[in-house]
């Protein structure tokens, strides 16, 4: 295989002579522009600062700060969403994680008769459509497994290998995340709901997800732990794991699963966690 010599491209050093003046009085604006700006910058970072404090609290936060949050909390959204997985570790390594949090996990529940409830999106004063799933329905779909690090917001963290379904897998085959009904692709319709709502049975647990982390490829319902089928303790028959999160995000015993327009409730948001809890 022989190789076409290539054509000498005019570099910058062909460009005539008058465009390099011309370059070089440009340079001289933006330098003493950039001064101007400089300072700039600093008045607007003092008022910025200001702004950010001052304004009325969102979530126990100055709101300034709180939008903030918000606007990175979109940015990596973003970029995990095609990029970013949490580590995985070797099988060899998970641990069994204690039991932790027991709020939503009542005594009067029956799993033989559970099935997952789901809300599909719809728009405003429309009713939405519910979709019920029995456990065997769940686990005839793809299955996903993978070992990461659960950490808990209290400091303690343990390397866990699950397995389930991930979202993503569910809402490929039933598409209830589209007011249209129609399958999320590469980008997100401008009709796909903005948040996931995620529910107890008792309704005493919740969490809410940004679609997109629920979407994401880590993005579990969960019904096996280390290889066992889950225990009611640890959230049987199905949970969350979202393994971007903290633990608190990992509802156990979920009861319904709704696509939503607003920002859902979230148990330990309303106690003063950041209501992403991303780490
Ligand atoms: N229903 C329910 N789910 C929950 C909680 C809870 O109190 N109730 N606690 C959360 C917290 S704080 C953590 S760290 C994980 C712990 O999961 P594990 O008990 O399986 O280790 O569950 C999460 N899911
Ligand atoms: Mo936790």
């Amino acid at each position: 295989m022989t190789e076409e010599p290539q054509e000498p491209r005019s570099g910058p050093a062909a460009a005539p002579a008058s465009a390099d003046a011309a370059t070089e009085r440009t340079a001289a604006t933006r330098t003493r522009r950039s001064f101007i700006t400089l300072g700039l910058a600093g008045l607007a970072g003092l008022a910025g600062w200001r702004y950010l404090l001052h304004t009325p609290d969102a979530d126990g936060l100055p709101g300034g700060l709180r939008r903030v949050l918000d606007f990175n909390a979109r940015l990596s959204n973003e970029y995990y969403r095609s990029a970013r997985l949490a580590p995985e570790f070797a099988k060899a390594r998970a641990r069994p994680p204690r039991v932790n949090g027991h709020v939503g996990l009542s005594e009067d529940f029956d799993p033989a008769t559970w099935q997952l409830q789901v809300l599909g999106y719809a728009p405003a004063g429309t009713a939405p459509r519910r979709q019920q799933f029995t456990l065997a329905q769940l686990q005839a779909l793809p299955r996903t497994e993978f070992t990461t690090e659960l950490k808990c917001i209290e400091g303690w963290s343990t390397v866990v290998t699950w397995a389930g379904v991930r979202l993503a897998d569910l809402l490929a085959r039933y598409p209830l995340a589209t007011a249209s009904g129609r399958p999320i692709a590469d980008q997100l319709p401008p009709d796909a709901a903005p948040y996931v709502s995620l529910v107890t049975p008792d309704e005493q647990y919740y969490v809410g997800l940004e679609l997109e982390s629920a979407l994401h490829p880590q993005t579990l319902l969960c019904y096996e732990m280390n290889g066992q089928p889950l225990t009611l303790a640890h959230g049987a028959p199905l949970r969350l794991v979202t393994p971007l999160k903290y633990g608190i995000k990992y509802l156990k015993r979920l009861g319904t699963l709704s696509f939503v327009a607003q920002r859902p409730a979230d148990y330990w948001a309303e106690r003063g966690y950041d209501w992403h809890a991303g780490h």
